[in-house]
């Protein structure tokens, strides 16, 4: 009796062979062997032993045989229909992060071109947000890693969110609510162009002390130049029931501190003054030298205003005042809140609060990192 050994993928392929070689064949025995590494992907292949000779003894293997080809049929076809199902299986099952609200532009692409994917969206999202390129660059660079695919940066982090807290939390720094030391006087001055919201933001300030904290707050105005300005203080401090008092040169405001002794905070509102306005700039900084505790200076920037103006207000106050941290105001009446990450970023200057209407004392808030990425992607 001659045996014939055929190996291939498919019994029936090697069946039909052996019947082409030999004609009327026996099948003696047949072997199955797996290979591959995915269960998916997992082929079969046979080992065929067929003799020349019709054996009646082994009719039954035959039929074995063949009802294993059926059910391999049937196996395949099942395979088919689910692949046609999914056509592919997924590959990441983590939440997308939030997608910025237009696509990304062939400029922004050629712009951060060593950028991808995700990192590639956000920074579009910022730029729409008015944050400035190279501060958009440096922000999204901060939370990104080298994807070995695609060769580009992309972000680290699942969300948008987790990915500018990064930065936010490592660039800029946050005062947290205003602090006061038991036992130790202290003055916070607030400084600003004309209309930015320093004496209504004062007295939001000054309530939370009065009302929140329990604190013995003053407030004294050194602006008698805007019509009615007084009168405008002197109701908000008559309703917080704070004194309040006027200071016209240095030498009164010095009487006026010094006879405060049981004060523990004092609040001092400035007139507002133009940065281009050097001479008023210099008035308000001569008033200031009465001032004998040791005081803050907190400059007020309006969220309106575009970042280079900003950055020009910035550098004239303090070209004239050690402003210590910045107040973002009118953020209700801004679609470009990217002036948040802008400025703390480009000056170094420390962040406190953001006001955001006109309601006094409800409408400021302390500024957080949390609170700022919220405002810069707009949740
Ligand atoms: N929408 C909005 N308006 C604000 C905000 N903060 C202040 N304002 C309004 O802005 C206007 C000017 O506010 P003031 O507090 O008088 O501004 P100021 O800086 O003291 O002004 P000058 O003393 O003239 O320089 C007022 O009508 C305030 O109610 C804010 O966050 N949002
Ligand atoms: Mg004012």
């Amino acid at each position: 009796m001659k045996v014939k050994v055929y190996e291939g993928n498919s019994l029936e392929e090697l069946i039909k062979k052996a019947k082409e070689d030999m004609g009327d064949v026996e099948i003696l025995y047949y072997e199955v062997e797996k290979e591959g590494f995915l269960p998916f992907l997992k082929r079969k292949r046979y080992k065929l032993f067929v003799s020349e000779k019709l054996n009646m003894e082994r009719e039954p293997l035959k039929l074995e045989v063949e009802t294993e080809i059926k059910r391999e049929i049937d196996e395949i076809k099942e395979l088919l229909l689910e692949l046609k199902k999914e056509p592919f299986p997924p590959v990441n099952l983590q939440p997308s992060p939030v997608s910025s609200v237009e696509p990304v532009s062939v400029e922004v692409r050629r712009e951060f071109e060593e950028f991808g994917g995700d990192a590639l969206e956000l920074l579009n999202l910022l730029l729409k947000k008015g944050v400035e390129k190279e501060v958009a660059k440096e922000f999204v660079k901060h939370s990104c890693g080298l994807d070995i695919d695609t060769e580009k940066l992309d972000l680290n982090t699942l969300t948008f969110k987790e990915a500018l807290l990064k930065p936010i939390n490592d660039f800029i720094e946050f005062t947290g609510e205003f602090k006061v030391k038991e036992g130790e006087k202290i003055a916070y001055v607030f400084l600003g162009p004309t209309g930015v919201g320093k004496t209504t933001n004062l007295f939001k300030v000054a309530s939370r002390f009065v009302l929140e904290k329990g604190l013995k707050v003053g407030v004294i105005t050194t602006d008698t130049f805007k019509v009615g300005a007084v009168a405008q203080a002197r109701s908000y401090a008559s309703i917080l029931d704070v004194p309040f008092f006027v200071a016209t040169d240095s030498k009164k405001l010095k009487e006026i501190v010094d006879s405060l002794q049981d004060l523990e905070v004092i609040l001092i509102d400035t007139v507002g003054r133009s940065h281009y306005d050097y001479w008023r700039l210099g008035e308000i900084k001569s008033i200031l030298t009465g001032l004998n505790i040791p005081s803050k200076m907190v400059l007020l920037l309006s969220c309106n205003y575009s970042t280079s103006e900003a950055v020009q207000v910035v550098n004239k106050y303090r070209s004239f005042f050690p402003v210590n941290n910045l107040f973002f105001t009118k953020i209700d009446e801004s679609s470009q809140p990217g002036i948040l990450l802008n400025i703390p970023y480009l000056t170094g200057l420390p962040v406190s609060y953001i006001s955001t209407g006109q309601r006094v004392p409800e409408d400021m808030k302390v500024l957080t990192p949390e609170l700022m990425a919220t405002y810069i992607l707009g949740e």
